[in-house]
């Protein structure tokens, strides 16, 4: 895409510095403003046609769409190559890679320089939440990933109306992002540039910056996400007294009842996009899709806590989704989107893993390999996407967009854990509630590189999303609630839908059957839903859920409501050398909730 702007459409003085600063590093043959417009995305996905990059799909089948595969060496997060620079160590704490900054910036630069050369340089002016909205923060990307561009479009506001928002002075957090593989020597270009063995997510909490390289995939391409969404503005959000989190949104209204808004922190691949668009099976109750990932949270006037969810779109897990699993996700998924590592069917469409009961003939793998049925390895790859608009989403709340955000009536944490902990468990109170959010664990998955089926603490689902010391972070969840009215607070739960019984299946049935914990939820928010008291917090007699229509075992559902007493002492254990893996900056008010659980536990 050759054109350069000789006059960039910004009077934006530090903004104009700043891309002039780094279009000296990177040595780009031409730099491109973008300024959001359909026309512009057009352009950009033929020439990602052209450099074979993009392969449209069946306009009849999935209008305005394409298929992307990546280089088998980029397909997810990196973790290990995540970096928090803070000049403290301490401030990084233990869990995030730290780097110190000067020494993090000069290895980068030396990655950095001339890494565009041969290609253009996208300036992508985006807003994480509604324009006009004081909880919305703005960032500027630069790419040499067109692919990027177009994700960005649909995962953000981008473009000229976040530059008139921006103004001639207006803040913004500056994200560098390149491939890291310049066209230069008369190398020619690959539908999936990368610099695979050199990958870096840093992030420089302090100044405010987003430093990327040599991943296109993702979270580590698409800064506005886990980047700034989640790790800039969790740092942000410390420093101005309120919450950037790993939260899906959601309101939940009963048969001609008020509507809650939910929000709910889960790790990676627990199903919080299907959550986030369930289809409840309990006659007359409605729920609606607010946002899937990411909630930033502020204290309103009146003494409640309200959400936006910062991004336009979603950026979807593809396998294992499915009617059954996510119908509102399928029908969101109609055309405008962008598949990634998914398998490609004969007539040019997509395909994944449990998206029909057995795959389509002549299936194309991720890898662009011919699928043999019954083959060991998956079609798609375990961590394909789609990258869909949120406007799109038959659940989606027409209020999603709304400037103010919407005020949170309860708190959900939840992981994926085979024993120990119940199906639903109320909080007692705020500081109980940061308890079991610092206390929360899953078993891994696909969605980051790694060991799968391993348990990990995960506290509030942050643990790889939180740009500063994760001690802090709960100290800083404590403070910002400490001096206001806790009527007017949410309530907290911790739930688990992936209990297993001893023949390994799973105890409760999940997806649309979810909204009957969800309606104990709001009957506690409205001050009702039986509970009995337990070590661990408020749980539900099975009569306290409306089972009504399903066939489950009462010896289930009193396993997945009882607190094993004996079991619970192991995992005190395990929450002690948790706790003490942030030393001095873990608060002492969750060293006492502790110890309260322990003497729980022994009662
Ligand atoms: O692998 C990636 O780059 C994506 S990870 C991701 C994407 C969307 C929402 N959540 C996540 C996550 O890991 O939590
Ligand atoms: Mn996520």
């Amino acid at each position: 895409m050759t054109t350069l702007q000789v006059r960039p459409p910004t009077a934006h003085g530090r903004l104009l510095d700043w891309v002039e600063q780094y279009r000296r590093v990177l040595e780009p043959d031409d730099v491109h403003w973008c300024d959001g417009s359909e026309a512009e995305r057009e352009r950009l996905c033929e020439g990602l046609e052209a450099s074979g990059t993009f392969r449209r799909l069946n306009s009849d089948l999935r209008p305005n769409s394409f298929l992307a595969l990546s280089d088998p060496a980029d397909v997810a997060r990196v973790e290990d190559r995540t970096f928090i620079a803070s000049v403290d160590p301490d401030d990084a704490g233990p869990t995030n890679n730290w780097r110190a900054p000067a020494e993090l910036r000069e290895e980068l630069l030396g990655h950095f320089a001339g890494a565009m050369r041969g290609r253009t340089m996208y300036v992508i002016p985006f807003s994480m939440g509604p324009l006009r909205s004081h909880i919305s923060q703005i960032g500027v990307q630069l790419t040499d990933s067109a692919y990027v561009v177009v994700n960005m479009r649909i995962m953000a506001r981008i473009g000229d109306a976040v530059l008139a928002e921006l103004g001639d002075d207006g803040a913004f957090v500056p994200c560098l992002h390149s491939v890291g593989r310049p066209l230069t020597d008369g190398r020619d270009d690959v539908p999936w540039p990368c610099d695979a063995d050199n990958k870096y997510i840093a992030h420089f909490p302090e100044t405010r910056e987003i430093w990327s390289y040599g991943s296109g995939y993702g979270g580590n391409a698409l800064l506005g996400k886990k980047c700034f969404a989640l790790r800039i503005a969790s740092v942000m959000a410390r420093d101005e007294g309120w919450l950037a989190e790993h939260m899906l949104i959601m309101s939940v209204t009963p048969p001609g009842g008020q509507k809650h808004y939910v929000a709910g922190a889960f790790p990676s691949a627990c199903g919080k996009t299907n959550m986030a668009m369930m289809v409840p099976t309990l006659p007359g109750w409605k729920v609606e899709t607010l946002g899937d990932d990411i909630a930033w949270m502020q204290f309103g006037d009146d003494g409640r806590l309200y959400a936006i969810n910062p991004e336009h779109g979603f950026f979807g897990v593809a396998p294992n989704t499915s009617y059954r699993t996510n119908p509102n996700g399928i029908e969101t998924l109609w055309g405008n989107c962008i598949f990634t590592n998914t398998a490609a069917t004969a007539d040019g469409d997509v395909w994944w893993e449990n998206l029909t009961a057995s795959p389509p003939e002549g299936l194309t793998d991720w890898r662009g390999r011919p699928y043999a049925p019954g083959s060991e390895e998956p079609a798609a790859h375990p961590n394909a996407r789609f990258t869909a608009p949120a406007s799109q989403c038959p659940s989606i709340a027409a209020e999603w967009e709304d400037p103010a955000g919407v005020p949170i009536s309860a708190i959900v944490f939840g992981g994926r854990r085979a024993r120990n902990v119940p199906l639903v468990t109320a909080a007692r109170d705020w500081r109980h509630g940061v308890f079991l959010g610092s206390v929360l664990n899953s078993e891994t998955t696909a969605a980051a590189s790694g060991a799968v089926g391993r348990v990990r603490f995960d506290p509030f689902a942050m643990r790889p999303f939180c740009g500063y010391n994760m001690g802090d972070y709960m100290a800083h969840w404590l403070e910002t609630a400490a001096a206001r009215d806790p009527s007017r607070l949410p309530q907290m739960f911790w739930v688990n839908w992936f209990r297993r019984g001893a023949d390994g299946r799973f105890l409760w049935p999940g997806f649309g059957e979810n909204c009957r914990v969800l309606r104990w939820i709001v009957e506690r928010v409205e001050g009702g839903g039986e509970s009995v008291e337990t070590p661990l917090g408020y749980i539900p007699p099975p009569g306290a859920l409306d089972l009504s229509g399903l066939q489950i075992p009462p010896e289930h559902m009193a396993e997945m409501l009882t607190v094993d007493r004996a079991a619970w002492r192991d995992e005190v254990d395990l929450i002690r050398d948790h706790f003490a893996g942030f030393g001095q900056h873990l608060p002492g008010e969750l060293w006492e909730e502790l110890a309260l659980l322990e003497k729980r536990l022994e009662a």
